[in-house]
């Protein structure tokens, strides 16, 4: 499934591995596909040095034993995470409230259903609330993946204000006793301020309806963004306080180098990833499984 991220990268190690020997042209060229996936500079170079480094001292001198360094450089960029999960409400404090936002057709409203379908096959019960009030076709579409899903949604007039419908789902899992709300919200550029700042009311309101944060505010980013997935990490990061990442399009993308340091810079975990359009193409983040998959 992973199979198109770093596919440069890839074919060049093979390229790499036919010559047998490590010599400038290996570090070149793994340096040049490192780039070409969007890696950044400064990982980039982090990395080559990294591997420089363990040839000298640990005296490698088969690009093959280099391609098991690499993974390791790629994973550790990762940090230690283990698959945690989605952060449930405190027993007691149910529902549980999982916030979606990101700038445009990111695969907010397919994450949701994803998730929501992955809660109801653990037999718990979810309702959608249809927070992307901008357009009437963003409210259709979240209602058709409830139906499949098998989830409740709460919805409004498109137009209407988005921090009133969640409130209002919030509300409804209360009384009807639903374990948790998926918040669907409107994709935003991260630069324009009046967007983020209709985000911090979401924000606000999720909470006083409440009596928490929600636990979850999930920001979704397109694998195949590049480093612009840096800053709209920095941007949301900064509006609300992001619990977790889902990474989406990783069945796809050519530029996935942007996530190698996404971690180790915002320290965020990443929580799930997208693999598809389906239902059930989504996994937790395992960052050695990932990078075994990167590779193999
Ligand atoms: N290949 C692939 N496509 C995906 C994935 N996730 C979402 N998509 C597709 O990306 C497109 C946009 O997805 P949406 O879920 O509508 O994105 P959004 O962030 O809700 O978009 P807006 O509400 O317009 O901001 C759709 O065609 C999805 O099928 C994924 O993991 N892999
Ligand atoms: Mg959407």
């Amino acid at each position: 499934m992973l199979k198109g991220m770093f596919k440069g990268l890839m074919e060049r190690f093979d390229r790499m591995m036919g010559r047998g020997f490590i010599d400038d042209e290996f570090y070149e060229d793994l340096e040049e596909a490192l780039l070409q996936a969007d890696t950044s500079v400064t990982v980039t170079h982090e990395i080559l040095e990294e591997l420089r480094k363990a040839v000298r001292e640990e005296k490698i001198t088969q690009p093959g034993d280099m391609k098991e360094r690499l993974k390791t450089a790629i994973a550790t960029r990762f940090g230690q995470q283990t698959a945690v999960g989605l952060e449930l409400a405190p027993e007691g404090l149910e529902p549980s409230v999982f916030l979606f936002v990101g700038v445009n057709g990111v695969g907010k409203t397919t994450t949701i259903a994803k998730v929501a379908n992955l809660l109801r096959k653990h037999g718990l019960t979810v309702i959608m609330a249809a927070g992307d009030t901008f357009r009437a076709a963003a409210i259709e579409q979240l209602e058709t993946w409830a139906d499949r899903s098998g989830a409740e949604i709460v919805r409004s007039q498109p137009g209407s204000d988005s921090s009133s419908v969640i409130y209002d789902a919030i509300q409804a899992a209360k009384a009807r006793k639903i374990d948790v709300v998926l918040a669907d919200t409107a994709g935003r550029q991260h630069s324009k301020a009046h967007l983020m700042t209709e985000l911090q009311k979401v924000a606000k309101v999720t909470e006083k309806a409440l009596g928490r944060k929600a636990d979850e505010i999930l920001l979704v980013l397109d694998a195949n963004t590049g480093q612009n997935a840096i800053r709209q990490a920095e941007e949301f990061t900064k509006a609300v306080g992001i619990t977790g990442l889902v990474l989406t399009k990783l069945d796809g993308t050519a530029r996935g180098g942007a996530l190698i340091g996404i971690y180790n810079k915002f320290k965020i975990p990443i929580k799930l990833i997208g693999l598809g359009e389906k239902m059930d193409d989504l996994k937790d983040f395992k960052p050695k499984d990932f990078v075994a998959q990167l590779f193999d």
